[in-house]
């Protein structure tokens, strides 16, 4: 490895706006809202601000799945939120989300609206309100939300860490690259260990842990985040990739993985969605 730097930290940070990178146009050292935008409101009881990154997909998958079961509360208009644009810095955003990452719900269906962030919050909200993928026995509730959280603790050394060095980073820095891949490996491992006795990751049923977890993992085994499978040597993950598999066969999980989907095949892309029947004709394969 090369340990050559010609870096030296001086002794207060100040803000070097080019600093390049995928993401360097969006990424301040402060928070707070950039613009004044009021956000639509369309008519469903749910109005989701989001995008179809990973942690946009937990939402729109949970709330398909929620659908598929019958539950007409769970209809929902997915607006799209373009970060790349700097949409979460506009006021009627920040007023939902103070920590101007997508994805956002409004619930308004109670009185007042109920706002709800972090996908994690989102799917444990959506999970109680409609009494579904969350198991009701207290053994196995809490097994779930320890997986729950266990994602929302380590998808961002995936992500913010190796996603961010290995795909998104100006240069390939040999020490970042190997600390979170070393991290993510490590991560992948855990599941693996843990499907390799268990049909899902929390148990025998299907919850909201996997929902959380899927579009991570399941997409980085994939190799529909980053491109880095191979580099990870995804197949030799076996139960998770039979797990990630088994997962992206089912219709709610293929809907939810086209709502405010920017990217990708026009046939995988509907930039909203505010009704059902959206899926068969506004995908960018028809209208665009
Ligand atoms: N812990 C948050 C993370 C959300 C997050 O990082 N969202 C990213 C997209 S995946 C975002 O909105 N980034 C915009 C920005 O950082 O300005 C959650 O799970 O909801």
């Amino acid at each position: 490895m090369n340990n050559e730097s010609d870096y030296t930290p001086p002794k207060v940070w100040t803000w070097d706006a080019d600093s390049g990178g995928t993401w360097a146009s969006i990424n301040r050292p402060i928070a707070g809202a950039t613009h004044d935008k009021t956000l639509p409101v369309g008519r469903q009881p749910l109005q989701l601000y989001s995008l179809a990154t990973p942690n946009g997909v937990k939402v729109t998958i949970l709330l398909e799945e929620l659908l598929a079961m019958g539950i007409e509360q769970a209809e929902y208009d997915a607006h799209l939120i373009k970060i790349g644009d700097g949409d979460q810095f506009g006021s009627g955003f920040v007023d939902i989300n103070p920590n101007s990452k997508i994805p956002a719900l409004m619930d308004h269906s109670t009185t007042p609206p109920t706002r709800v962030f972090e996908s994690g919050s989102i799917l444990l909200y959506l999970a109680e309100k409609h009494g579904a993928f969350l198991p009701t026995d207290a053994a196995a509730r809490t097994e779930c939300l320890n997986w729950l959280f266990w994602q929302m603790g380590s998808a961002p050394y995936l992500g913010g860490g190796f996603g961010h060095f290995y795909a998104y980073a100006p240069i390939k820095i040999e020490y970042c690259i190997d600390r979170f891949t070393m991290e993510t490996k490590r991560q992948l491992d855990v599941l693996d260990r843990q499907l390799a006795n268990h049909a899902y990751i929390a148990g025998d049923t299907y919850t909201i842990a996997d929902i959380a977890i899927w579009p991570w993992y399941g997409q980085l085994v994939l190799n529909t985040v980053y491109e880095a499978a191979e580099f990870v040597d995804a197949g030799s993950y076996t139960h998770v990739m039979a797990w990630a598999e088994k997962i992206r066969e089912r219709d709610a999980v293929k809907r939810g993985y086209k709502v405010n989907r920017t990217f990708g095949e026009p046939e995988t892309q509907l930039h909203e969605r505010h009704e059902a029947s959206d899926f068969d004709t506004n995908t960018q394969d028809k209208v665009g």
